[in-house]
């Protein structure tokens, strides 16, 4: 997911970019405001921290890119691609490392594993945006 300060500093094509040119598939795509009844069950594993009201009240703060993406190891591969949590700790050709200072400010949201993938899939996009299960014409140029 593109966050809000990603769509409102105009990263939301980079993003995309860096994750298409890897190789992996879009699956769905989605521009709209959450509610914080979303933000909340989204995050509700960090419902005990300090910072959890902030997080919510940022999410919410404008619109979001919501999106499902496939490939072999796609999980793991975004959370590297994305980069650390802390922007001023993520690797340069990251996308925090390249477009962010703060971690309340960090640009995107990452599934952290295949099972988060799914719960994030489920309540973000729900039955109101189809997934696409569309043939990729490079699909025999990525994976042998
Ligand atoms: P992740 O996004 O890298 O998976 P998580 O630990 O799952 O990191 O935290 C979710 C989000 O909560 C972060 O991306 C960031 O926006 C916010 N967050 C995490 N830790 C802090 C903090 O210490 N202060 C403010 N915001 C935080
Ligand atoms: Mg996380």
């Amino acid at each position: 997911m593109v966050k809000p300060d990603g769509v409102q500093r105009a990263l939301v094509g980079d993003v995309i970019s860096r994750l298409e040119r890897k190789g992996f598939r879009l699956a769905a795509l989605k521009l709209f405001q959450p509610d914080k009844a979303l933000a909340e069950e989204h995050y509700k594993d960090l419902s005990s921290k300090p910072f959890f009201k902030d997080l919510v009240d940022y999410i919410i703060s404008g619109p979001v890119v919501a999106m499902v993406w496939e490939g072999a190891g796609v999980v793991k591969s975004a959370r590297k691609l994305i980069g650390a949590t802390n922007p001023l700790e993520a690797e340069p050709g990251t996308i925090r490392g390249d477009f962010a200072v703060q971690t309340g400010r960090n640009v995107v949201h990452g599934s952290d594993s295949p099972e988060n993938g799914e719960r994030e899939a489920a309540l973000w996009f729900g039955n109101d945006v189809p997934i696409v299960d569309w043939q990729q014409v490079a699909a025999p140029w990525l994976r042998e």
